[in-house]
């Protein structure tokens, strides 16, 4: 994850959140399994494997693996997850796993025998949600209900969890009267400045097709 790129108030990274979710929900002392289940394994019996509580996901950024039992699965509670449907976020072929849950839930992509953490939902200012973008799916977190910013990070991974593309859409407004969003609001997509109208087609191209699969159903 690059979440040094994304901003900081109101988020958590992804292990915390799920850290968090340990302590209404006590991980069975399971840990002890093997990372990878058998090299052969196809993505899809991984994801299986997973849902099934026999092997672990584990976090490329840092985090520490976790079961599915560690996670809090429950319709009553806020933070909780629930299992969504597999779509080829990645563009390799093959469908990764998607877990609704607390701010856009977790994405998790199997490869090399073991089933990884591909994004995951960081705060209110951080959500997380995909959609399909000129011919591809991109992974994207945005930060839309604060005053003052309404910014959209977008990223295209590759099968094998690297970023090959990626840009920032952005409209601020912190120093207008009342953080107003208007046609003097500062416009970008990545390094260039835009318009506001070209900002708005942007972001509808992007909304058109996006999936957003924060909480729980
Ligand atoms: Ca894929
Ligand atoms: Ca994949």
């Amino acid at each position: 994850m690059e979440s040094a790129a994304f901003g900081t108030e109101n988020r958590s990274p992804g292990p915390a959140s799920v850290r968090a979710d340990l302590e209404s929900s006590p991980p069975e002392p399971d840990h002890e399994k093997p990372a990878s289940a058998d090299a052969g394994s196809r993505p899809s019996e991984l994801l299986d494997a997973f849902l099934a509580g026999e092997i672990p996901a584990v976090n490329d950024g840092g985090g520490s693996a976790f079961m599915i039992s560690d996670l809090t699965f429950d319709e009553e509670d806020y933070f909780s997850h629930s299992v969504g449907g597999r779509a080829d976020l990645d563009n390799d072929g093959e469908k990764e796993q998607i877990l609704n849950g607390p701010y856009g839930g977790i994405y998790l992509d199997a490869r090399d025998g073991a089933v990884h953490v591909l994004a995951c939902g960081e705060g209110t200012a951080g959500v997380l949600f995909y959609t399909v973008y000129e011919q591809a799916f991109w992974i994207v977190h945005c930060d839309t209900t604060h005053a003052g910013r309404q910014v959209y990070w977008l990223e295209k991974y590759d099968g094998g969890g690297n970023i090959v593309d990626g840009f920032v859409l952005s409209a601020e407004y912190w120093s207008s009267p009342d953080d107003r969003y208007d046609e003097n609001s500062d416009f970008s997509c990545g390094d260039e400045k835009i318009t506001m109208a070209e900002f708005e087609a942007l972001r509808e191209e992007i909304l058109e097709k996006a999936v957003f699969t924060a909480g729980a159903s």
